[in-house]
């Protein structure tokens, strides 16, 4: 089996990529030009070109260039295309709206055009990354498959148009073509300013002493948080049905941001307590319990920037997987407590790293004098 991969240096590309050659695909993946290397997530999968029998090869290319991916698509012929890329920070969103349509939203429909252009609408499946943005504005709880769409950011309405192209292609073209409506997911590979790693890094550096404090926005905002292992192989199993259908994957349980910063405190023995309100609220160290991470009580470590409120908020996310666990079998392995743990010693271990290499004199790489 082949699959082509957009997203491919991403967190889910990553995952997936990992789990697709496990089960002996040969895959092939799309990067973009840039001018640092940017394939840090699989550089352990990746194989050297020269070698026999190599099953990961990457094209360069880009969602916005559809003669690009009609030449990748047509070398490859792959059974299998996942539509991971995207531009996919909602905050960012506010800030390139039109570029977030053209790479989240038309960038769906060039790879749909590419595949039924080129004749292969009976023999490609395609999986499109759709999200629980898509909710935005509560409309119900839990969210499923029925529940209407209210999206809130150019993002969330560029993903609306890539679910809405995706289902016609599917019933026009009679494609088999599936939305994944994934609630939000983590891991060690989150990009580094999604909330959670954001949060993970920032608790690592300051229990090792190289950061004072986080500024964060909205810390009521609710999310239904799982592990990216769990979610990529829901992207395959649905892929692996008799009949094309959109899915929710979600764990069904929510937490506040407030909750997160918490747990990932507590997984190096610090103790927060919040005081004040709105823009005012902070965290403050209550008590420190770990030798190794010692923090003095009263000593504020979050702190409110509004520069990280959003035009338009979705509030609460928080998913009902039922049809995924009842048609794909599937079912998340991952807790919070779990997720939480592994990307807060992930974060520890790569400060640690670097707080050695300070201590010990180097300079950081790439400073000029
Ligand atoms: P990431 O931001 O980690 O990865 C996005 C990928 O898309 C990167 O490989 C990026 O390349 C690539 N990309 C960005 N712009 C383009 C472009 N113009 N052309 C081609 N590729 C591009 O996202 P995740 O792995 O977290 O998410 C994967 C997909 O799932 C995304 O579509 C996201 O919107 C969606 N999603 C994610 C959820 C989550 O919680 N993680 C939940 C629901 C949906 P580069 O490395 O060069 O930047
Ligand atoms: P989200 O993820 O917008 O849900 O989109 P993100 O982690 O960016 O935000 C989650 C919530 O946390 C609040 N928040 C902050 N967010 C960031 N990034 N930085 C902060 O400092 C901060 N403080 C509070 C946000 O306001 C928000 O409510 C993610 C992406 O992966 C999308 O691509 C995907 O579609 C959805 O998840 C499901």
């Amino acid at each position: 089996m082949k699959a082509l991969i957009t997203g491919i240096t991403g967190q889910d590309g990553a995952y997936l990529t990992e789990f697709l050659l496990k089960k002996g695909y040969e895959v092939h993946g799309i990067k973009r030009r840039a001018s640092l290397f940017n394939t840090d997530r699989i550089d352990h999968l990746y194989q050297d070109p020269h070698e026999k029998n190599v099953n990961l090869t990457l094209h360069y290319g880009d969602l916005s260039d559809s003669t690009n991916l009609i030449r990748i698509i047509q070398e490859v012929q792959p059974d299998e295309i996942y539509n991971l890329g995207a531009m996919s920070h909602v905050q960012v969103s506010f800030e390139t709206p039109e570029y977030t349509a053209d790479v989240d939203g038309i960038g769906t429909l060039r790879i749909l055009e590419a595949v039924r252009l080129l004749g292969l609408a009976n023999k490609t499946k395609i999986y499109q990354a759709s999200t629980s943005e898509l909710y935005g504005l509560v409309q119900e709880v839990p969210q499923s498959e029925k529940t209407p769409f209210y999206p809130r950011s150019p993002y969330a309405v560029a993903k609306m148009y890539a679910f809405w192209i995706t289902v016609n292609y599917r019933e026009a073209y009679k494609m088999f073509a599936c939305n994944g409506i994934l609630f939000n997911h983590e891991s060690p590979l989150r990009g580094e300013t999604f909330v959670t790693r954001k949060i993970t890094r920032g608790v690592a550096k300051i229990a090792l002493g190289l950061q004072d404090k986080l500024f964060m926005g909205n810390l009521d905002a609710k999310r239904d948080w799982g592990h990216a292992k769990d979610y990529v192989e829901a992207m395959w199993l649905m892929l692996q049905q008799d009949q094309p259908q959109d899915y929710v994957i979600a764990t069904g349980i929510t937490n506040t941001v407030r909750d997160f910063i918490s747990m990932s405190f507590a997984e190096v023995g610090i103790i927060l307590e919040f005081k004040g309100t709105g823009i005012d609220e902070k965290g403050i160290v209550k008590s420190s319990k770990d030798p190794l991470y010692q923090l003095t009580p009263g000593q504020e470590v979050v702190a409110i920037d509004p520069r990280y409120f959003r035009p338009t908020e979705v509030e609460l996310l928080i998913g009902d997987p039922s049809k995924a666990k009842k048609q794909l079998g599937w079912k998340p392995r991952y807790d919070l407590q779990t997720i939480v743990k592994e990307m807060v010693a992930a974060d520890v271990e790569l400060f640690r790293r670097e707080k050695l290499l300070k201590d010990a004199g180097y300079k950081v790489l790439n400073q000029f004098e």
